[in-house]
């Protein structure tokens, strides 16, 4: 009887195992479908001060396995639900099993055992009936992997940590770098990728798209007479007029001081007019109230739309500008294409 020989080898002194993973003791799995066995390994993994847990047939010590996470296991082999194999070739499908150092304990040891156990993943082999010295020296070995393996779990946290947080940094950065602080609209940087990127679908799909650009009338009489604030208000109610004023992918960007870029896309020259048109009148009466004003201002729109006559990005953009100019010269308050 395998149990009582063991129960009959001395005792040699040495200092306890002990093993932690971090502040945590080292957890172990101990499984034996035979009590007496079971009880005897389970003792002398308790006075090597691991924390452990036991299963009596194969099915309990897979679902304790999958269950308790144990950095090791020491699985019986012949056992009458499961034998130890098969609770091996299990748990090392499972992404839990994959890393547990797994010690096998078997009466016999035949070479083809020997090959199958550890072609099934078994880490490490130990008879019955164990010498403690023998068996805490294979512990051992499997404390040092284990040790190793939730090391590289760790690092590899931290590095997926670091790279969330490089990540969510460099989202936020790009987010800034691309707006405006003062309005929250899209800022020049962005207006210009955006015009790019339309222009190349334009040449390649031959899809139209249109640029609006406006400049608010006057403004520098509102900041003179009224102040910086309230001109600074006066732009922020602005750009939520001209953002009312559009729907779908049409898109407001500042370009800077109180000049604004529309860009619509699909849009031939005439749908462009419409929508300045229809920002126009938006903004016209959009009444801004702040301290000591409480009035609308009024833009002056200028429209170019890609067609046969524009030969790059720069004579589109400059068309709308040239348009601005002539509506500013022509009265303000007006849309010239
Ligand atoms: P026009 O109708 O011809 O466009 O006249 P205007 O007064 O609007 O034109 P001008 O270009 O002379 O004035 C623009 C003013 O916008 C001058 C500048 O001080 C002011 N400005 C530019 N950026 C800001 C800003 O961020 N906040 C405020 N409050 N004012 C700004
Ligand atoms: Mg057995
Ligand atoms: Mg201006
Ligand atoms: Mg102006
Ligand atoms: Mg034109």
């Amino acid at each position: 009887e395998p149990a009582a020989v063991a129960a009959k080898v001395p005792v040699v002194k040495l200092p306890p195992l002990g093993a932690t993973l971090g502040d945590e003791r080292i957890r172990i799995l101990a499984v034996d479908d035979d009590p007496v066995s079971l009880r005897l390994l389970v003792r002398h993994l308790r006075a090597e001060r691991f924390e452990v847990s036991m299963a009596r047939g194969g099915k309990e010590a897979l679902k304790r396995a999958l269950q308790e996470k144990p950095a090791l296991l020491i699985v019986d082999h012949e056992m009458p639900d499961l034998n130890g194999l098969e609770v091996v070739r299990a748990l090392r499908r499972s992404s839990v099993g994959a890393s547990m150092y797994i010690l096998l304990l078997t009466g016999s040891h035949t070479n083809e055992l020997l090959v199958e156990a550890f072609d099934a993943g078994v880490d490490d082999f130990v008879t019955k009936p164990f010498l403690a010295t023998a068996l805490s020296a294979r512990i051992k070995a499997g404390v040092r992997i284990a040790k190793l393996q939730a090391k590289v779990e760790r690092d590899r946290k931290t590095i997926l940590e670091q790279l969330a947080d490089k990540n969510a940094l460099n989202r936020k950065l790009r987010t800034a770098s691309l707006t405006d602080p003062l309005t929250g609209l899209p800022n020049r940087r962005h207006a210009m990728n955006r015009v790019d990127v339309e222009w190349k679908a334009t040449e390649r799909n031959g899809i139209p798209f249109c640029v609006i650009m406006l400049d608010i009338d006057k403004f520098k009489a509102v900041n003179d007479n009224f102040g910086h604030d309230v001109g600074d208000e006066v732009l922020q109610a602005t750009a939520q007029a001209v953002k009312s004023a559009l729907r779908g992918e049409d898109e407001v960007c500042r370009l800077g001081g109180e000049e604004f870029l529309v860009i619509c896309r699909g849009a031939f020259e005439k749908d462009g007019a419409i929508v300045a048109e229809r920002i126009r009148q938006a903004v016209e009466n959009n009444v801004v109230k702040s301290p000591g004003f409480d009035r609308a201002v009024t833009v002056s729109l200028g429209v170019a739309g890609t067609h046969e006559g524009v030969p790059s990005l720069m004579a589109l953009l400059k068309a709308s500008d040239e348009a601005v100019y002539q509506a500013k010269n022509e009265g303000r308050n007006c849309v010239r294409v």
